[in-house]
């Protein structure tokens, strides 16, 4: 569809008629919002001409980038031959069934069987429900509790926002829903005390784990829920000590593990699932977004042969669904999506090419002023900004200066998000030097600019 209309009718047609998720509403009518008219590779373009280098893939999203005609063939072909059919009531077709066996192909040994949603809250809603189903299933239908952490982000709906752990979310949650505990997330730089190490740090965030469950007893724990990095919270990176430490809880006290790989998934961090990378055994992996990179919404939960087994074994309905689960033109495009990552090698190009230019990158960051710890996996990046680079003291009024940043970022023509003042980045897998150099410019540039904004609250 071509933009018809000037920029200011959008504007105030979209104020009058749009409500935006996560969005103050009446800042939102004072100032209007941005409109984009068109992608195209790594960049995105505004309805007033202006080119933007696209940092977070749209949201966490378009991996192979913008503008790539075989996913639209793909679609276009599917919906004349098959628009639409249900996958209810014994009726399958070839899209979905194609679509199932390639994920189970790339996904960790093990996870063979794919339900699939249209959204990341909707898996991880469907997530929740097979684990505990499977509890039930399994003749233990006091297990019920899932456990959490705080920051993470798992989605809106009501059941995913509960498991999530933002406290603004739950805030407007009327009530969030009850069975899930938060354990602290492994954020050493914001949450370590003083001299401790990453890997001490992790062990101690790790063995939170244990202390809940020894807490609500091992007999009510269904199941613990992590990302195997927190995007939305910030992308926080766990040490390495992290998750070999969380699994060994997993396997004392016999919990299922879900690894919500909405983010990590299909190639962030140079593997297909971040699973992979961290060496971790989900019993569900949930994913989202990058299956298809965007062109057209999918998610699903893909879940072990254990969770399969206990389906299989009980003759009666799993009372779950969505109209749209397997939809077949979003399955034919998330399978295009996924053979065009293995034709062009794109997540191995992660880890041999882009995950080090983007380490790189970044480090050339790390003695600026306002700067106080760069970091990156893959292409999942994040710079802190702080006041006091020695003591990590944060700006008062949280968000503040991480808001200031992020709008120099888009008038300088290049998008990083922020998470209160943690200023956060997932370029998509195709990035060039070229644009590794594009964004180092950018970055420098808004780093000075802010800076001016604030020198005087710095710490002398
Ligand atoms: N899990 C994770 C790890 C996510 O990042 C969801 C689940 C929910 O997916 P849906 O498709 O229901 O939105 C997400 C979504 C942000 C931002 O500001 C991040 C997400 C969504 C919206 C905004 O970084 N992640």
């Amino acid at each position: 569809m071509t933009n018809q209309y000037p920029t200011t009718q959008l504007r105030e047609l979209d104020a009058l008629h749009h409500l935006h998720p996560f969005t103050d509403h009446s800042s939102l009518r004072a100032g209007g919002a941005r409109i984009i008219v068109q992608g195209e590779g790594p960049y995105i373009w505004d309805s007033e001409g202006k080119r933007v280098l696209d940092g977070m893939s749209g949201l966490w999203t378009a991996n192979i980038g913008y503008g790539r005609r075989e996913l639209a063939e793909a679609a276009h072909a599917q919906m004349l031959e098959l628009p639409f059919y249900n996958t209810f009531f014994r009726t399958t077709h070839p899209p979905v069934v194609k679509l199932s066996r390639k994920l189970a192909e790339i996904a960790p040994d093990n996870l063979n069987q794919v339900f699939y949603g249209s959204s990341g809250s909707e898996a991880n809603d469907t997530a929740i429900r097979l684990i505990r189903h499977y509890w039930a299933l399994k003749g233990e239908p006091k297990r019920r509790i899932i456990i959490s952490r705080r920051n993470a982000y798992h989605g809106s709906t009501i059941g995913a926002g509960s498991m999530g752990g933002m406290s603004h979310v739950h805030a407007h949650s009327y009530p969030v829903y009850d069975g899930f505990r938060h354990i602290i997330d492994p954020y050493w730089y914001g949450e370590a005390e003083d001299g401790e190490s990453p890997e001490a740090f992790s062990i101690r965030a790790a063995r939170a784990l244990e202390e809940e469950i020894l807490a609500i007893g091992p007999e009510n724990v269904a199941a613990f829920a992590g990302e195997p990095v927190q995007g939305a919270g910030g992308v926080k990176i766990p040490p390495e000590t992290y998750w070999p430490e969380v699994q060994r809880i997993i396997d004392k006290y016999g919990i299922l593990l879900l690894a919500d790989e909405v983010i990590t998934g299909f190639g962030r961090l140079g593997t297909w699932f971040g699973s992979q990378h961290y060496g971790i055994r989900p019993d569900l992996i949930t994913f989202a977004k990058a299956v298809t990179s965007g062109y057209i919404p999918l998610s699903g939960v893909i879940v072990n042969d254990k969770i399969a087994d206990a389906l299989m074994a009980h003759p009666e309905d799993f009372h779950h669904g969505y109209t749209f689960s397997g939809h077949p033109v979003a399955c034919a495009v998330a399978l295009k999506n996924i053979e065009i990552m293995e034709q062009e090698g794109l997540v191995p190009r992660v880890k041999e090419f882009a995950g080090p230019a983007l380490a790189k990158m970044l480090a050339k960051f790390k003695d600026h002023p306002l700067v106080g710890e760069v970091r990156s996996i893959g292409l999942l990046g994040a710079i802190e900004l702080v006041a006091d680079k020695r003591t990590r003291r944060r700006f008062a009024d949280p968000g503040r200066v991480g808001l200031i940043c992020r709008d120099y970022f888009f008038r300088e023509g290049f998008i990083m998000r922020h998470v209160f003042d943690t200023m956060v980045t997932a370029p998509p897998l195709i990035w060039r030097q070229e644009q590794f150099e594009e964004a180092e410019a950018v970055i420098g540039r808004v780093l000075d600019l802010t800076l001016s904004d604030v020198a005087g609250e710095l710490a002398a």
